[in-house]
């Protein structure tokens, strides 16, 4: 097992100055990557476990049945998976693939977060002791040409990640990814699907308030890096479906004007009552605009796996 580190260490400064602009903008925003601390970690993994949360419901049975038609075409390449978290959805995909194969291939699972990689890395390495795993950690919207090509490839990016990115970012992700695949790489691409407004609007109102709880976390998050005082019940957890812009919106809405401080900085951040900060973006996807990412991206689409209801896909793509 070998462990690459390609991330620059992002100091605790840059942080802090990240989150300054991100509140002074107008309409004021907040990054969706800032919800991931221990406890946002956890409250996301409650969400997965959401009756209303279907992504995972319906993405994980899907990777089982693609992964049994994929099979062979994962036989001696590089398989890079992006964004791969605690490789909890590669091992679905890993379980339905022959071992006579699995030791042909060569796993590179690659995220910004150093310790999930070496956690995931070793699981992974003693439930499939015969696979070769190199990790990486960097960050692959800036590091993607730092990902090995000394063999055929089969990039993962699943859990519909690609979703929190804008459409300016998703364009420049996939011809960035296209720009380092060589010929006859692939592509198996996760993503959420448009679908019953009132399904997907209620994926993200949860009837326990879980998803509120996780969208508010981001918050404390700003609080201990910029020693804030946001008190999160004095804001509202919004999320509705965008159409225009086919994706869930997440938002904080002041409950009241409010007047927040910091030793960072000179000046108040000022609320007014209803002004809200935007937390996430989780873009839902046509068949037509899967096309047009893979146009962008120098890409064919080969195949389009859907469970029964559409409402999620994997996208197969070559160069
Ligand atoms: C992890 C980005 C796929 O957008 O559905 C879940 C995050 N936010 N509930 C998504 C999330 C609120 C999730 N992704």
């Amino acid at each position: 097992m070998i462990i690459e580190d390609f991330m620059p260490k992002v100091g605790e400064s840059s942080i802090r100055e990240e989150m300054i602009a991100c509140l002074r903008t107008n309409p004021k925003t907040l990054p969706s990557m800032f919800f991931y601390d221990h406890h946002g970690s956890e409250l996301f993994e409650m969400i997965t476990n959401l009756e209303e949360y279907y992504p995972p419901k319906v993405e994980i049975p899907l990777l089982r049945s693609t992964a049994q038609k994929l099979k062979q075409e994962l036989k001696d390449c590089d398989l890079v998976e992006l964004g791969s978290g605690d490789c909890s959805k590669i091992s679905v995909f890993l379980d339905e693939i022959p071992e006579e194969i699995r030791q042909t291939i060569v796993y590179y699972p690659v995220d910004v977060c150093k310790q999930a990689i070496e956690k995931s890395a070793c699981n992974l390495q003693d439930t499939y002791p015969e696979m070769n795993i190199h990790g990486i950690t960097a960050d692959f919207l800036e590091h993607i040409e730092k990902i090995p090509a000394k063999r055929r490839r089969f990039f993962c990016f699943f859990g519909s990640t690609i979703g929190n990115l804008t459409e300016v970012q998703a364009m420049k992700f996939m011809t960035d990814l296209g720009k380092v695949m060589n010929n006859n790489d692939r592509l198996l691409l996760g993503v959420d699907m448009v679908k019953d407004i009132d399904i997907i609007e209620k994926a993200y109102n949860d009837s326990q308030g879980i998803t509120a709880e996780f969208n508010k976390n981001i918050l404390k998050v700003v609080n201990d890096h910029i020693e804030t005082d946001f008190y999160p019940e004095e804001f509202e957890h919004v999320a509705f479906f965008n159409k225009k812009h086919s994706r869930i919106e997440m938002h904080l809405k002041a409950k009241k004007d409010l007047e927040v401080t910091s030793p960072f900085l000179k000046d108040q951040i000022v609320f007014k009552k209803d002004e809200t900060i935007h937390t996430e973006n989780s873009h839902k996807y046509t068949v037509d605009g899967i096309n047009k990412m893979a146009n962008a991206a120098g890409l064919s689409v080969e195949s389009i796996f859907n469970d029964d209801k559409k409402w999620f896909s994997l996208v197969e793509m070559v160069k």
